[in-house]
């Protein structure tokens, strides 16, 4: 007991970003007031898979560039059928490394569609009868040491495969450094009468840019760091870095047009093994990839010159995006090339185009949460934004957030200073905010997978018209707000579509066809093979279809989606 006690005040003398971070072992259920780490996620799947055996199954999806295990969870009822009959909802998070809340989103979710299995209708019926494909963290290796090393908010985003990011022939060499060993990464700034900055007037821990003609006070230097290979650079060459969510192959493009891709597409162990683990799971029809920040729901295309879906896929972008918009205020529910800027080769693209779903991108939190007002209905002005925050680090956190201006003998530039923001900062909420974020996020996810399509297939009509001669009315429809598949995936013909096929040994299907005129049984006839028809069924919506039939006995009617469960019927002539 004692040994434990003092152990944890070294971890906490040594690593003041710990106390955020889980200290025991996870328990279902799951705690969401503090982040767990890579192993510690990890160990969460494995109380959720051990609490729910027959609701779960945990799947070793690859290796990272690291050789980190990247795990997915699938939560279905094996009693209502299996995985593939069922349209599937797939969540991701943590594609940037540093980006860590996006992963107990994806916990959440979990933990709160099995926990509550059998206790709340609407949970046990979308349960039942759809498919959760939940791989929490993508980067693995990023979050691993987002979590172990010194850091900033934004840093150790990409993925780990070495590159020699400044072509001097030396990879990784120049990373940055935590030089007053605070556990952050932090900004460095040197005293300079000719530099752009100067004391805030308002708080003097912070900075501001001089007037024109002003004096200055400070020169910016940068992030923590030395020049590790004496070029005369500091910091130019940090571990790996490609941006992972720039390198899915579908409009993907080199780094001089998008920067952070990679070599060619899918250029990573890990990116690969996820690339094949969603290929392989065709009844994929929606799909969450949570990032921060900025508080927005993405849906796309990601570039102009990909045209603009179907108005029908759109209807169902915005059924579920302005729900979004309202489960959690705050956020906007934005086209992500014409309202926030363009990508080249984004998962949302290759979810969308060839995996075939409907992809949204939940951009999490809102810096301006890290209030100190008293009305927050209104954010702050811009030029308030930083001196409310260093209030909210006061009163809030108690200076968790903020490190104090420290001297420092520098290497290169010589008497420095070392402080700044942690990087518990501005793209991630403080543990006491979490659940917030996560449930409502969460529930946005639980709305789409609610809104799965359910088909139901009736024989509405079932008419005599001659000797052995039937004709028949058949109405397929949709009771829910997601589309049986996008109009998109018809659009560039990556699968096949939704079939409705006639079959019996002593009957003969002579025509069929979509109904045109309901009342005087009027249908647009298909030339070859009427006894198979494809369509697809809008969200709400119906298709009806007319079919004439010689012979006599059953005929069974079969429909068949990649994405939404298939229905059989069998009727009697
Ligand atoms: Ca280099
Ligand atoms: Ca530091
Ligand atoms: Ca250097
Ligand atoms: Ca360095
Ligand atoms: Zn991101």
């Amino acid at each position: 007991m004692k040994k434990a006690i003092i152990f944890f005040g070294i971890a906490l003398l040594t690593l003041s970003g710990i106390a955020l971070v889980a200290q025991s072992k996870i328990e279902i259920p799951l705690r969401f007031d503090r982040y767990y780490t890579y192993d510690e996620v990890n160990q969460a799947l494995v109380a959720l898979n051990k609490a729910y055996p027959k609701l779960t199954k945990l799947e070793l999806v690859g290796h990272s560039d690291e050789g980190r295990e990247i795990w997915s969870i699938t939560v279905n009822n094996p009693d209502t059928g299996s995985e593939q009959d069922k349209p599937g909802v797939y969540v991701d998070g943590n594609i940037h490394g540093n980006e860590v809340q996006a992963s107990e989103v994806c916990l959440y979710f979990l933990n709160y569609i099995l926990t509550e299995y059998g206790k709340l209708d609407r949970v046990t019926q979308t349960v039942d009868r759809s498919v959760i494909y939940c791989i929490p963290t993508v980067n693995v290796d990023g979050r691993y040491h987002w979590f172990a090393d010194a850091n900033s908010s934004g840093s150790g985003r990409g993925l780990r495969i070495p590159k020699d990011d400044d072509r001097d022939g030396l990879v990784d060499e120049d990373p940055a450094e935590d030089l007053d060993a605070d556990g952050f990464i932090t900004q460095m700034r040197i005293r300079d009468t000719l530099g752009d900055f100067k004391t805030d007037p308002k708080d003097a821990r912070l900075m501001v840019r001089v007037e024109k003609g002003e004096k200055g006070e400070f020169r910016q230097l940068g992030i923590e760091g030395i020049d590790n290979d004496n070029d005369g650079r500091v910091n130019e060459d940090e571990p790996g870095f490609i941006d992972p969510n720039r390198n899915f192959p579908y409009n993907w493009q080199p780094n001089y047009v998008q920067n952070g891709a990679g070599s060619y597409p899918l250029e990573g162990k890990g990116l690969k093994a996820i690339a094949d683990y969603l290929y392989a799971r065709k009844n994929i029809l929606v799909a969450w990839a949570f990032h921060n920040s900025g508080g927005m729901i993405l849906r796309g295309p990601t570039s102009k010159t990909a045209q603009e879906y179907d108005r029908r896929d759109i209807e169902v972008f915005d059924y579920l995006g302005k729900h979004s918009e309202k489960m959690i205020p705050g956020y906007n529910y934005l086209i992500s090339w014409k309202d926030l800027y363009t990508t080249w080769g984004d998962f949302g693209d290759f979810t969308d185009d060839v995996v075939g779903s409907f992809t949204l991108v939940g951009e999490l939190f809102q810096s301006n949460t890290e209030s100190y007002r008293a009305d927050t209905t209104k954010p702050a002005a811009l030029d308030e934004r930083s001196t409310e925050r260093i209030k909210f680090n006061d009163y809030l956190t108690n200076g968790a957030m903020y490190s104090n201006w420290k001297p420092y003998k520098h290497p290169l530039y010589g008497n420095i200073e070392i402080g700044g923001w942690s990087k518990f900062n501005s793209r991630l909420p403080q543990p006491f905010m979490l659940m917030d974020l996560v449930h409502r996020n969460a529930m946005a996810i639980f709305v789409s997978a609610f809104n799965l399509p359910q088909i139901s297939l009736d024989v509405f009509e079932q008419e005599k018209i001659g000797d052995n001669l039937y004709r028949i009315k058949v109405r397929l429809s949709n009771s829910k707000a997601v589309s049986s598949i996008t109009y998109q995936s018809v659009r560039i013909k990556i699968h096949p579509m939704d079939y409705l096929k006639l079959d019996g040994k002593n009957i003969k299907v002579i025509a069929g066809g979509p109904v045109t005129d309901l009342f005087r049984n009027e249908a647009n006839y298909k030339q070859y093979k009427p006894e198979i028809q494809f369509f697809q069924i809008p969200s709400y919506g119906q298709v009806e279809y007319q079919f004439l039939i010689s012979g006599k006995g059953k005929v069974k009617l079969l429909y068949h989606s990649e994405k939404a469960t298939d229905r059989v019927k069998e009727i009697e002539l």
